[in-house]
């Protein structure tokens, strides 16, 4: 057994409401998760990001904040924990992930320009295309097999990657290695795949970035499943993975457990300069970015508790428990289980709903009536429509995300989740799809609603 290393001092009240309430309510909302009241959910697994737990030295660190609207000690803290932890030389705060991605790709990319990755983030590859650049896609193809085992499924394809380059090599942008990886179940990078990557980049003089939103637990993966990296601390592998890199951006809402922020840490001067200039355009004052002096504050000291060894082994412990528990249960999930979330397998959970009628959606509905989970579709809704011929994209991988936030829920949440998904599992057969009532033009699991489909 693993033991939480953490005790619980302030709680939160939860209610479940009763099941034709529930029924009730997402009908009212168009079927769509994200327009319920958190109130009306009694487990929440929408997403790990900015829902975490601080711990208390967060919190006191809060009573510390620097509100001054430059020079905020706090920044100059943020700052400190950053450079030491990761190793870069310059830090430019932002509210958020999507922030340090807005401020770097109008910078880094030119119109028709690609940048290649393992798997880029929706955001990530919406502000790519928003600069009218190209996000491509080069992770391996193990990648695309949910039940194919892998220790490092977030991998780069190299010879995918050598081949991008070497079409155009001055069109390239930059690299972006999404670490761990989303999109493709939060799967891990290795650092043998960090270091080739970089071989690559270097060879052909491109830039090298990472998106660091969950950097540390990462490392953990590498630290368990990468020959001589067994005895090395989290510490440690953190700096020889950002030692490739030419930067970062980080959504500070992830493995820095902090309810919001972000940032961008570069190593050049001159690239510094020109992002700064960005920054205070977009995001506000380079000493605080979009965030107050609180929140830095607390991102400064989640960053140092993000890396904690016995931290990261609970948490992705957490995760774990509940993939074994689906898998042995019979649900068809991606393996290996991912650092922050379980991913269920939608298109095998409900083999008689077709791709077109969003059938991990429907079992985000689903557990959402069964018991009140709420999950998250990843799949044909997210996926949206082909930039150059408008047609839907029908993802290989149609799945359903149940996020596991830092240091909320305890072992009986998880039995209880898991439970509810095994009951939506007995009567799978009777279970309908659903069409479009509302389809939003962009990033449109946010906005859309849904109809059942009667047949
Ligand atoms: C996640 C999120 C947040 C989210 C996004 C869309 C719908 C629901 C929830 C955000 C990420 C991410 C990576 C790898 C950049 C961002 C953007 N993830 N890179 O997984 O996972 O960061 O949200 O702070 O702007 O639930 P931001």
């Amino acid at each position: 057994m693993i033991l939480p290393p953490y005790k619980i001092k302030v709680v939160e009240k939860i209610n479940l409401i009763p099941r034709e309430e529930r029924e009730k309510r997402i009908r009212e909302v168009g079927y769509n998760l994200f327009f319920l009241q958190s109130q009306d959910i009694y487990i929440d697994l929408l997403t790990d990001s900015g829902t975490g737990a601080m711990s208390d030295n967060q919190w006191a660190g809060i009573m510390l904040g620097d509100e001054s609207y430059a020079g905020s000690i706090n920044f100059k803290h943020l700052e400190e924990a950053v450079k030491s932890i990761m190793g870069f030389k310059y830090v430019l705060p932002t509210h958020q992930g999507r922030g340090a991605e807005h401020v770097l790709d109008e910078i880094l990319v030119k119109p028709c320009q690609v940048v290649p990755g393992n798997m880029h983030f929706d955001t990530t590859k919406a502000h790519i295309i928003n600069v009218r650049g190209r996000a491509i896609d080069c992770v391996i193809e193990e990648a695309y097999q949910p039940d194919t085992e892998h220790p490092f499924k977030g991998n780069i394809d190299i010879s995918k990657l050598e081949g991008f380059i070497n079409k155009d090599p001055e069109n390239i942008a930059y690299v972006l290695i999404t670490a761990t990886c989303n999109s493709g179940g939060g799967q891990p990078v290795s650092l043998e795949n960090i270091r080739q990557v970089h071989e690559v980049t270097k060879k052909n003089n491109i830039a090298l970035f990472m998106d660091a939103a969950r950097f540390a637990e990462n490392a953990f993966f590498i630290k368990e499943r990468e020959a001589g990296y067994k005895d090395k601390s989290i510490q440690e592998i953190v700096k020889e993975m950002m030692s490739h890199m030419d930067g970062c951006t980080m959504s500070a809402k992830k493995d820095a457990i902090n309810n919001i922020g972000g940032f961008i840490a570069i190593n050049d001067k001159k690239l510094y300069d020109k992002l700064a200039h960005k920054t205070v355009l977009f995001e506000g004052f380079i000493t605080y970015g979009g965030m107050s002096g609180r929140d830095m504050e607390a991102l400064a000291r989640g960053l140092f508790e993000g890396i904690e060894e016995d931290y990261l082994r609970y948490r992705i412990g957490q995760v774990r428990y509940v993939g074994e528990k689906l898998s042995n249960a019979g649900i068809p999930i991606m393996k290996p289980f991912g650092g922050h979330a379980v991913f269920i397998n939608g298109k095998g959970f409900l083999p008689h709903i077709k791709q077109e009628n969003f059938p991990s959606q429907t079992l985000c509905i689903e557990c959402y009536i069964e018991g009140g989970v709420r999950g998250v579709e990843v799949g044909t809704i997210l996926a949206g429509r082909d930039q150059n011929t408008g047609k839907n994209i029908y993802p290989r991988l149609d799945l359903m995300r149940l996020a596991i936030p830092r240091r909320v829920y305890c072992s009986e949440h998880l039995d209880y989740v898991c439970e509810i998904v095994v009951n939506a599992y007995k009567r799978r057969e009777k279970i309908k799809g659903f069409e479009f009532d509302y389809e939003s033009p962009t990033l449109r699991h946010f906005l859309s609603t849904f109809k059942r489909l009667k047949n």
